[in-house]
């Protein structure tokens, strides 16, 4: 192994750009010769976690089975990225607790909610908006921005790419690629 183990954990509102971002910087550096896999919903609210809802407790769970899953990763030498809303610094803070010191960076996928609304790729904001989806996060759910990330990536100020060069040098500086 050329590189260092680690949870990069994404935290934003739905269409900031986690699962964007997080599969983009696996594919630059799985070229650059580092093991990564990314943990989202399409691969864990899908198996795993298909039993849980939105709800803050079915949240918790949700982001602790996460953090379970992403220590196994970590433990068998991966960079593994995780691309979940995590609304809650605390449940955030559980994760980190799980693995060593130096195995955690909270990545902070910021951008504005009303840019996350023009966005809208999947429809759900309008959805959310019209009370048809319930409990959505930053619109009748809350966020709990980041208190003291390692990381923040700006999406509405940067492109993919320039956000992917920002993590990348991060990890640099930090020699672990
Ligand atoms: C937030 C929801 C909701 C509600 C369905 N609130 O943009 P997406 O579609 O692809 O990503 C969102 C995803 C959020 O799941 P997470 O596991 O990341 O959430 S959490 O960490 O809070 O447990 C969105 C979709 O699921 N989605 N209903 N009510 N997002």
């Amino acid at each position: 192994n050329r590189h260092h183990s680690a949870v990069l954990y994404f935290t934003g509102l739905s269409g900031s750009g986690k699962s964007t971002i997080a599969n983009a910087a696996a594919r630059r550096l799985h070229d650059l010769g580092a093991n990564t896999y990314v943990l989202d919903g399409d691969n864990v609210r899908h198996g795993l976690n298909k039993d849980l809802g939105f709800s803050d407790e079915a949240r918790k769970e949700n982001i602790r089975r996460i953090g379970e899953v992403a220590k196994l990763f970590v433990d068998s030498g991966q960079l593994v990225f995780t691309a979940f809303i995590s609304p809650f610094q605390e449940d955030r803070d559980s994760v980190r607790r799980l693995v060593k010191e130096d195995e955690f960076v909270e990545v902070y996928i910021s951008c504005p909610l009303d840019a996350c609304e023009q966005r809208d790729p999947k429809g759900l904001y309008e959805k959310a908006r019209a009370g048809v989806i319930p409990e959505f996060t930053g619109i009748s759910s809350p966020y709990e921005a980041p208190v003291n990330p390692e990381l923040i990536l700006e999406t509405d100020r940067f492109t993919v790419e320039e956000c992917v060069e920002q993590l990348i040098s991060y990890l640099r500086e930090k020699k672990w690629v």
